[in-house]
């Protein structure tokens, strides 16, 4: 038998990147006896049950017809127009997470309750209502009088005739045109009708090389959707972390179906996009400051083999004056994938070669994957068998399954003891020969992947802390992972410097910790589009440091696909090359020089406007609002943009059109807004009127960017080689002025790599205003010790519209240069100090 085991293994290994796919509804129990149930009424209020806490928590049962059982319905009411809603047996055994919420939700209360014969009307003390009608039962939400959302009675089936505490519920979107999110898939950025395919599937699997336009999952879930109308954006998250499937239905229905797992919904009411997602991430929470290194270039390689290839890599990069800021670390830098060791053959000395990557100002970033080699001797296993920090199977044995290191066992993350025992492996003792130069940790194969086993994963099963089966936590086993990964390395550093993490695996939540990629894509152009796509539906779901492995993990791009991949992901937040092992060597600098010059200059476009990426992701932490946005995020009720998914706004005032198809001399652009919206363009001296569409020329050295008009833009442009070579270079402040010759924009600053800008407060956020050529800084949060972040400019350009666009025609604008203030100062001279000031300005010259 063990013999088979081993040879099935390797057969497995063979078409190991070919052959994931997951199951279809069809090939799960719990979801074809859902999916093709008869919707029925089963269920009335009893209306004597009917009670309201001192906290204005609403409870009552709900009967069920003969045969079914009765449940308990609570309503709970939270600030920020969040309403939330469980359902449950009498007495539920159901596994209830708890490690999704950043904190607990603010209840609001509810200021009446009215009853009548037929329905109830719940009204909170914000003003939203939820009706509950009686019989047959079922919910109504609204919001100013606008019906948002509705649970349909008919498809609420909490009974277990398999007693598999499986169930699934209805919710319809009345005022939406389309659904988003219900992250992730391949199939673009709205959601498409399920009745003739399979429905989107929730459970993260390995799904290397996965189909595009496939509803089956990859390798996160958020079971977090959007409705969106022009009127109006609702929100519902399924707060729940077994597997799903989700039906997309007609009248914009989002029919769930769950394996597991309490009914836990929570409600958002918006009534905009960007309200929804402030809503679901005060629950679910957002991450620290990244440091700022993390937003440079990474360039990483299935494997760079040698500390001595490591190196020249580096070298190479500076040879030929790319900008870099990480080289990484795949599984072979580890002694036979044992983590936190090193390869004593090819990585002899890795402390040397962490000073020598040091030395040139960048990071190293390693793999850290949660399989851990069965093998006594080896201190991660021993430490953990010993501890009882490993799953285990259902007759409570230890886990075994094969992955890369062969027989291996898998550090149970729901156990916040194994969480402490595995962050605490990263410390510098625990993993010798690493210094502070590895500033990043990746943790990869955390669906986790299992390879002899079916699915590729661990049984649903086998066994978690307090004996929490698989299946009721499996969606989160990645975020948990990722979770003590970064307190962890939190830890090794006494707090001192903020982490990196990049999980493949993710859940709600995920956001706290780690960042994320688009997995093993293939080197083609639609895996270049989807990633757009991904990243954007990823920002919905508040998951926001997003990217996809720049030129494909799988094969061998072209050099028009490689250039068009640089142009794109230098706009993503997440910027790495990436490649799997088979594939040709194909670091920027090993190509001819005109492919050169063009990803030179992509990677020179990020690193200027790196001020922008660290200001959005400050105003990421305190608005709430997402790094890239798909265009309906900020053009709510324009019917053109819903389904935009090649084109994005970083931020409010950036538009980037990705150019991902092959071989085109000009793409369609639209430029939303309405007819007093701008949009200027990078590449020429144009300016392109609201609400128009236009096909823009292109050659291969540039995709098209535009400005919005009132925005201003900052930047740094002198080209340095890393962004700790930048830290002293002054701004250059891009005021893109509107017709009546405002402009608007933000900055913010701190050291970069501390939590001083938490704990002591240290930063400064400043708006910045243009009118009459005079620039004025003011300082946004009073109270911020801002007294050692000068703000600093070299240059200010001014665009100004000379010409407005008509009837399709492109308008045109002049550009002034401004070196000096109306006294003759060069404007480097000038440091702007808010110590004691909170307000500043520079008139121009
Ligand atoms: O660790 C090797 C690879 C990694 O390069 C890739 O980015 C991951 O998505 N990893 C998958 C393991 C499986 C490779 C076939």
């Amino acid at each position: 038998m063990k013999r088979f085991r081993s040879c099935l293994s390797l057969f497995v290994l063979f078409f190991y990147t070919v052959e994931i796919g997951g199951l279809k509804c069809s090939e799960t129990e719990f979801c074809s006896y859902l999916r093709d149930r008869p919707t029925a009424d089963i269920y009335t209020v009893d209306i004597n049950s009917i009670q309201i806490d001192d906290m204005g928590i609403i409870k009552f049962n709900i009967l069920a017809r003969i045969g079914y059982e009765d449940l308990e319905v609570y309503i709970y009411a939270y600030k920020d127009d969040i309403l939330r809603v469980k359902i449950k047996e009498f007495n539920s055994t159901r596994f209830e997470l708890s490690d999704v919420f950043a904190g607990a939700p603010n209840l609001a209360g509810v200021s009446s309750v009215d009853t009548e014969a037929i329905q109830m009307t719940i009204t909170t003390n914000i003003g939203s209502r939820v009706v509950v009608k009686f019989a047959p039962f079922s919910l109504d939400f609204y919001r100013n009088e606008i019906l948002e959302l509705v649970l349909n009675g008919e498809r609420l089936f909490v009974d277990n005739p398999q007693n598999s505490q499986s169930f699934s519920v209805g919710l319809s979107f009345p005022r939406s045109d389309h659904l988003y999110g219900l992250h992730e898939h391949a199939t673009g950025l709205i959601l498409r009708r399920t009745e003739n395919d399979d429905p989107y599937r929730m459970y993260n699997l390995d799904h290397a090389e996965y189909p595009i336009n496939d509803t089956a999952s990859v390798y996160g879930a958020v079971p977090f959707i959007y409705g969106h109308g022009p009127e109006v954006t609702a929100g519902v998250f399924l707060h729940n972390a077994a597997q799903q499937f989700v039906d997309i239905l007609p009248d914009q229905m989002a029919y769930f179906m769950a394996e597991a797992g309490t009914l836990d919904l929570f409600v958002f009411l918006g009534p905009t996009p960007a309200e929804i997602l402030r809503q679901y991430l005060l629950i679910t929470g957002v991450s620290y400051m990244p440091p700022l290194w993390s937003l440079g270039y990474h360039q990483s390689r299935y494997s760079y083999l040698t500390q001595e290839e490591v190196k020249d890599v580096v070298a190479n990069f500076d040879n030929y004056n790319f900008q870099l800021d990480a080289i990484w670390l795949d599984i072979d830098h580890t002694d036979g994938q044992r983590y936190f060791t090193w390869n004593p053959d090819t990585f002899s000395d890795p402390i040397e070669m962490q000073n020598n990557i040091s030395a040139t100002n960048r990071k190293l970033v390693a793999i850290s994957d949660p399989h851990i080699k069965v093998e006594k001797g080896y201190s991660v296993y021993d430490g953990a068998l010993e501890n009882e920090f490993f799953v285990k199977n259902s007759d409570g044995s230890v886990f075994e399954g094969r992955c890369y290191p062969g027989a291996s066992s898998y550090i149970d993350f729901l156990n916040p003891e194994a969480r402490n025992y595995y962050g605490g492996r990263y410390s510098y003792e625990n993993f010798p020969g690493t210094t502070s130069t590895l500033a990043g940790i990746w943790n990869d194969m955390n669906e986790p992947v299992v390879f002899d086993l079916p699915e590729y994963t661990i049984p649903g099963d086998s066994l978690h802390f307090r004996n929490v089966r698989h299946m009721e936590m499996h969606n989160a086993y990645g975020m948990l992972h990722s979770r003590a990964t970064f307190e962890g390395m939190m830890q090794r550093d006494n707090r001192t410097v903020r982490p990196f993490v990049l999980s493949r695996s993710h859940f709600a939540g995920s956001q706290r910790y780690a960042a994320i990629w688009t997995g093993d894509s293939r080197s083609t152009w639609e895996y270049l589009d989807i990633s757009y796509a991904i990243c954007l539906n990823s920002n919905l779901v508040g998951i926001v440091f997003c990217g996809g492995d720049v030129g494909g993990y799988a094969g061998d791009p072209d050099t028009e696909l490689y250039q068009r991949w640089y142009q794109a992901g230098a706009w993503l937040p997440f910027f790495r090359a990436h490649s799997g092992k088979a594939t040709p060597k194909r670091e920027p600098y090993l190509f001819p020089e005109d492919v050169q010059n063009v990803i030179r200059n992509a990677i020179q476009q990020r690193y200027k406007h790196l001020p922008v990426w660290y200001t959005l992701f400050h105003e990421y932490i305190v608005y709430k609002t997402p790094l890239i946005r798909p265009l309906f995020f900020h053009y709510t009720n324009d019917r053109n943009v819903f389904e935009t998914q090649n084109q994005i706004l970083v931020g409010r005032d950036i538009m980037v059109r990705a150019v991902t198809e092959p071989g085109v001399d000009a793409v369609s652009v639209y430029f939303p807004g309405g007819t007093d919206e701008y949009w200027i363009s990078l590449s020429n001296f144009e300016v392109q009127g609201g609400g128009t569409y236009a096909d823009v020329p292109v050659d291969i050295n540039s995709i098209p960017i535009y400005y919005r008009a009132g925005s201003i833009i900052v930047r740094k442009d002198t080209v340095r080689p890393s962004t700790a070579d930048m830290i002293n270079d002054g701004h250059t402040l891009y005021v893109n002025l509107a017709p009546n010759s405002t402009a608007h924009g933000t900055v913010y600053l701190d050291d970069t790599t501390s939590l001083f800008y938490l704990d002591y407060v240290e930063y400064n956020y400043l708006s910045i205003d243009y009118a009459g050529g005079e620039v004025t800084f003011t300082k946004i949060d009073s109270h911020a010790n801002s007294g050692q972040f000068d703000f600093v400019v070299d240059l200010v350009v001014t665009h100004e519209l000379s010409e407005m666009p008509i009837d399709g025609k492109p308008g045109k604008y002049i550009e002034r240069r401004y070196t000096t203030d109306l006294n003759g100062n060069l404007l480097k001279d000038l440091k702007f100090n808010f110590k004691r000031n909170t307000k500043l300005s520079l008139k121009l010259k």
